[in-house]
């Protein structure tokens, strides 16, 4: 990476330093929790005084071991999880007290029963839809069961008090990663792609909280410094590309370098551990800890949900926010709810006249050249001022 503050160095080696990090953890006492997907309210956990870490696999290294339980034609980030897990090649799962599932896609939820004959998981039963009084009360208790299930699990007691800290701790966090990827709404944006993902992503295992926020801090304030220096890597003719879809963890290698060596900026992730999850707060004034975190919580736009206009709105607001020039909408194998929903993130992006193409892909790196030729074919049709459709 060029002309990079060097906490950047930190964040680009937080996962890896972070299985030492966990390990002292629990040698301190301290309890881990294991998670799989953002609308896990971490603040229940956090409250707990646990650590939480996402366990999602993003190599493909424990893949064949996965397919001796779990078909070949599923998506790749289950069974990389699961791979890595009965492959004990995980230590973010290994040192997991516990897991916290929710029933969000149906890989996923056959996953859990496997994942839950080697280590204690409770499964979040996450409605399908985000409409109506009783999907409200049924998430609302749902959060208040898993209260109960953590105290079990984790021989501890969590007080209302314990989860307002909990959401306050948590809200500082994502006003600070909202802050950092605003930063690419300026035009040129001052970040590669590749170090807008890292940051979102490595801060997941950045586990003491006070550094990790001290981090962030520092590392906006230094590319902020850095423009108004007038030291950019992008410039303005760049297109400017939103990727949205599921997860890329495993492919971002494959993805964000090979779209942003085709010659275009990636200015915005619509993505789990990006813009989805940070965009909104907790909110820390209302009195009932657990309406906050339900209001909070389901309404995050995922493809899981049936009738998920929340995560319309936020794509066509993002989609002018950013000034965005073309959307890549990535699915992954088989990732059936994001596959299917593409045809609607499509007509809405046709409907703005922004340009957009879908693609499936696995965690090989097989397909990397031929995904080349297509980024590089849409990206020069942006600039010569098709609307891809
Ligand atoms: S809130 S995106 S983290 S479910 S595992 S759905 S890729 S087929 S991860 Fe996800 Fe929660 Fe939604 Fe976010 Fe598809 Fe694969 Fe299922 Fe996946």
């Amino acid at each position: 990476m060029t002309n990079l503050p060097e906490k950047f160095e930190s964040f680009n080696e937080a996962r890896r330093a972070g299985f030492i990090k966990a390990k002292e953890i629990k040698e301190s006492g301290k309890k881990m929790v294991g998670v799989f997907c953002t609308y896990t309210p971490v603040e229940i956990p956090m409250a707990a005084g646990a650590v939480t870490v996402g366990v999602c696999g993003v190599s493909e290294e424990a893949i064949p071991d996965a397919e001796k339980v779990l078909p070949r034609n599923l998506c790749p980030l289950i069974k990389s999880s699961y791979g890595h897990a009965i492959t004990d090649t995980c230590p973010y799962f290994y040192f997991s007290d516990m897991l916290i599932g929710e029933t969000t896609c149906d890989g996923k939820k056959k996953m859990y029963e496997e994942l839950a004959k080697i280590k204690p998981t409770h499964v979040m039963h996450l409605p399908n839809m985000q409409r109506g009084e009783y999907t409200y009360k049924l998430w609302k208790e749902e959060i208040k069961v898993l209260k109960e299930e953590t105290e079990k699990a984790l021989g501890v007691t969590i007080s209302d008090q314990d989860i307002r800290d909990a959401i306050k701790d948590k809200n500082e966090e994502r006003r600070l990663l909202k802050e950092y990827y605003e930063l690419a709404k300026l035009n040129p944006s001052p970040l590669s792609g590749m170090e807008l993902h890292q940051v979102l992503y490595q801060s997941g295992f950045k586990f003491d909280r006070a550094d990790l926020k001290d981090d962030l801090r520092n590392i906006i304030d230094s590319v902020k410094q850095k423009y108004q220096e007038g030291n950019c890597q992008n410039n303005i003719d760049k297109p400017r590309i939103l990727i949205t879809g599921s997860p890329i963890g495993g492919i971002s290698e494959k993805i964000i370098t090979t779209i942003e060596d085709s010659g275009a900026s990636i200015v915005a992730y619509e993505l789990c551990g990006a813009i989805r999850n940070n965009d909104s707060l907790v909110d820390e004034e209302n009195e009932d800890v657990y309406d906050a975190l339900t209001e909070k919580y389901l309404s995050i736009g995922c493809s899981c949900m049936m009738h998920n206009d929340n995560r319309m709105e936020m794509l066509d607001r993002l989609a002018d926010e950013y000034k965005v020039d073309g959307v890549i909408d990535v699915a992954l194998q088989a990732c059936h709810t994001f596959n299917v929903e593409s045809f609607r993130v499509k007509q809405l992006m046709n409907n703005k006249n922004i340009a957009y193409m879908a693609i499936e892909t696995d965690y090989s790196k097989s397909d990397t050249e031929q995904l080349r030729t297509r980024f590089e074919a849409f990206i020069e049709m942006i600039e010569d001022g098709v609307c891809v459709k």
